[in-house]
């Protein structure tokens, strides 16, 4: 399958973040990308190739529009007046405010971010629509009859919701794409978010809807981040209610576990029938991640793959998380050949 990157991901780099009351060395970097992009290479996976350039609808289709303003604006505003320094939020707004709008920097940041994860840098928006671009040219080469694709997104999507960002993610790609999907004619459509955190951002961007299927295996949330979300009587509300899966597992879920959760997800999917599938790929379930609590092996990653595959369906697969950099590689690629193995992502021309 083809790989889409950019390398404007390099533009949000940070060396430090503040983990546990520390600033420690930050765990979402660029070399991240790099070693993915390597082993797909080394792997032989296929094609790597540039995102087209999208305007904004695609992103104003999920994100709210003053948010959006707010991202592409608030490294210019920030700098303007503290200087030209990693903008962090030190301050959120009290339950019951009255969220009177504000264009006070330090004040804006807080009222958007959830957290101190993704500070705003000169390059984060310019980072940010690269990343969204890799996943909207992936669903466009879907659209063009691709059986499959792999947006290399970095930063991450998966925790930016509607109106805020924080857990290194600033747009949601997977979010994103699956919303060009519906607006170019698929009728339904199912995210299956597959890293070691609840896909906070994705799950609330569709909650409502009956369009769009939701089904996170994740870190408990009485355990892990995002703490506030993710529980399972979590099932959607409204039109969307019973379209929200979420399938959290204790700290230590070792791929016995995390296999069953698995099966669950893809039962449901599978009954939804939808039209497209957006996989939210994060390794971080590896038993080495720094961050991370699951007991996942390099060995299980092709079987994730594999099974996904099965479904047959027109699948994007956009990257999430995974922070345990010597392995990073080797088992992203590992899913994505998997998927191929189960003869899933060939051109979907050849396949009728
Ligand atoms: C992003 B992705 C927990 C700190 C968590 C943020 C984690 C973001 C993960 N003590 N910090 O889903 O991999
Ligand atoms: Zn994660």
């Amino acid at each position: 399958m083809k790989t889409i990157f950019s390398e404007l991901h390099s533009l949000q780099s940070v060396e430090t973040e503040f983990y546990r009351g520390k600033w420690v060395d930050a765990f979402e970097i660029p070399r991240r990308a790099e070693l993915v992009l390597a082993q797909i290479e080394r792997a032989g996976l296929g094609p790597v190739v540039a995102p087209d350039s999208f305007d904004l609808a695609p992103v104003l289709a999920v994100h709210d529009r003053d948010f959006v303003r707010f991202l592409e604006t608030a490294w210019q505003a920030w700098s303007a007046e503290v200087g030209p320094i990693p903008a962090y939020p030190n301050i959120w707004p009290p339950r019951r405010s009255r969220m009177i709008p504000t264009r006070r920097p330090g004040a804006e940041l807080g009222r958007y971010a959830v957290d101190m994860s993704s500070p705003v840098l000169e390059g984060t928006w310019a980072a940010a629509r690269a990343a969204v671009d890799c996943a909207l040219t992936g669903a466009r080469l879907i659209d063009a009859g691709e059986g499959a694709a792999f947006a290399l997104c970095r930063p991450p999507g998966h925790h930016a919701g509607r109106d805020y960002f924080g857990g290194y993610c600033f747009l949601n790609n997977a979010a994103i794409a699956a919303q060009y999907f519906r607006d170019s004619g698929a009728r339904r459509v199912a995210v299956l978010d597959i890293d070691y955190h609840h896909g906070n951002g994705t799950q609330d961007i569709f909650y409502d809807r009956a369009d769009v299927l939701t089904v996170s295996i994740h870190g408990d949330p009485v355990q892990e981040y995002p703490y506030y979300i993710g529980f399972a009587d979590e099932t959607g509300e409204g039109a969307g209610a019973g379209c929200n899966l979420n399938l959290p597992l204790p700290w230590g879920a070792d791929f016995t576990a995390w296999s069953a959760e698995l099966g669950k997800g893809l039962e449901r999917i599978a009954a939804f029938a939808p039209d497209r599938l957006v996989v939210s790929l994060g390794v971080d379930t590896f038993e080495e991640d720094p961050i991370s609590h699951f007991r996942l092996r390099s060995a299980d990653y092709p079987q994730i793959g594999r099974r996904i595959g099965e479904l047959g369906l027109p699948t994007l697969f956009v990257m999430e998380g995974g922070y345990a950099i010597e392995a990073i590689g080797v088992n992203a690629v590992a899913v994505l050949s998997g998927f191929e193995s189960a003869g899933a992502g060939l051109p979907r021309h050849l396949n009728r």
